[in-house]
């Protein structure tokens, strides 16, 4: 096809208007706030800021300085940190640089089990981390928890330099305090990637492990509410200098100048009440969709969780079918592994559910309650077409007022 620009303005159009139009539960995706979304196309999109705050290889970085010393300074009120590197691209590159800092190559990674809930950046055998670094996995339980004995056996069998603690679909809490005693007395460093969860640690929702760990990485669009990002936190001041010196130059030459000033508007934007009543609405959210599946028979990991996401288990029902088949009724989400899933990853067992996105839109239980047997009627049944109703819920709770 011979694409011209208003061609292209009409393909925006067309995503815009399909962003408005469906439901999203992706929980891993959320609608960046209209002021991030302002500063991250400001004029720093011609600024190149390689380097650190009066440290820079351009000139004419003056008032970039400002906003990024402020970025770093709002983003470790929010984490209470004394270190904070706001230039990470992303969740994953946030998490290089971590390696980057603590390990040397072919050191042994402990991580969560991509089946579990893990993530690929945390040593996946077709990520580049895996080809680095060694690679030992830990499972969730029976009971589908992050188990203590389990990982301080494997640390002091495998002998890992590195436990990393941080999921991609995980909904009962997990005791950092432990986990830091026993990687500590290992000899292990403790990373905790807090991507999904960043909103509800900054809100006091979730324990903040800034304390039991030597890094913490976090992406600041999920339950932030941001654009696309990374950042890195810790309180060791061992690690301060590495961590900089190992994103620039050691992974990235310029940072995304306009990004980091919106990453600054996120920070701030979530360091108030507001957001805290946010989250907690997401919570809530949360809880009320997930029992709606469970009334209506389907099993998760748990019978509550924590946060924003939640497991489902499909029992014989295909997830790539009715990935597709919700997404013609105008509900998005993505189909996952269940712990120990037997299935691969083109049709696993599960879907994952995430309330971040629809709490944003400012819907409360009535439409929550709703959409969840919506989604359990459409799995249920044939030739069900509900796309009138969701446009109808959409209407009704525009992303942007
Ligand atoms: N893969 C994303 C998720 O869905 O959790 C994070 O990168």
């Amino acid at each position: 096809m011979n694409y011209n620009f208003y061609n292209f303005l009409n393909l925006l159009k067309i995503e815009s208007i399909k962003q408005e139009k469906k439901i999203n539960l992706i929980a891993s995706e959320n609608y960046a706030s209209l002021l991030s979304i302002i500063y991250s196309s400001s004029c720093f999109i011609n600024k190149y800021t390689e380097g650190y705050p009066s440290n820079r290889y351009y000139s004419g970085c003056k008032i970039f300085d400002i906003f990024e010393n402020k970025a770093i300074i709002e983003s470790q009120l929010l984490f209470s940190s004394i270190f904070s590197n706001v230039q990470p691209h992303s969740g994953v590159q946030a998490n290089f640089a971590s390696f980057q800092t603590l390990l040397k190559k072919n050191d042994k990674i402990l991580s969560l089990d991509l089946k579990s809930g893990g993530h690929l950046s945390h040593g996946f055998k077709k990520n580049f981390s895996s080809s680095v670094f060694k690679i030992v996995n830990y499972c969730l339980d029976n009971k589908n928890l992050f188990n203590n004995k389990n990982i301080e056996l494997l640390i002091k069998k495998e002998k890992p330099k590195l436990l990393i603690i941080g999921y991609s679909c995980y909904q009962s809490n997990i005791e950092w305090n432990y986990l830091r005693y026993i990687s500590k007395k290992n000899n292990c460093f403790l990373l905790s990637d807090i991507s999904h969860i960043s909103g509800f640690i900054c809100s006091g929702l979730i324990k903040n492990p800034i304390n039991d760990s030597d890094i913490v990485t976090s992406t600041t669009h999920k339950t932030l509410r941001g654009i696309k990002g990374g950042v890195i936190l810790s309180n060791n001041k061992l690690y301060f200098k590495k961590i900089n010196s190992s994103i620039f130059p050691g992974q990235q030459g310029g940072c995304i100048s306009n990004y980091i000033i919106s990453k600054y508007i996120t920070f701030k934007e979530s360091n108030n009440f507001n957001f805290i009543n946010y989250t907690k609405q997401i919570l809530i959210n949360a809880k009320i969709m997930l029992k709606v599946f469970i009334y209506r028979g389907y099993n998760s990991l748990n019978y509550d969780t924590i946060n924003h996401m939640f497991l489902i288990h499909l029992k014989n029902n295909f997830s790539l079918k009715i990935e597709k088949k919700l997404e013609k009724n105008g509900i998005l989400l993505n189909k996952n592994f269940f712990p120990n899933d037997s299935k691969n990853s083109i049709d696993p067992s599960a879907i994952r559910i995430g309330l971040s996105a629809l709490t944003t839109r400012k819907m409360k239980k009535k439409e929550i309650e709703l959409i969840g047997n919506i989604i359990c009627d459409i799995i249920e049944n044939n030739n069900l077409f509900y796309k009138e109703i969701i446009n109808f819920i959409c209407k009704k709770f525009p992303i942007y007022k």
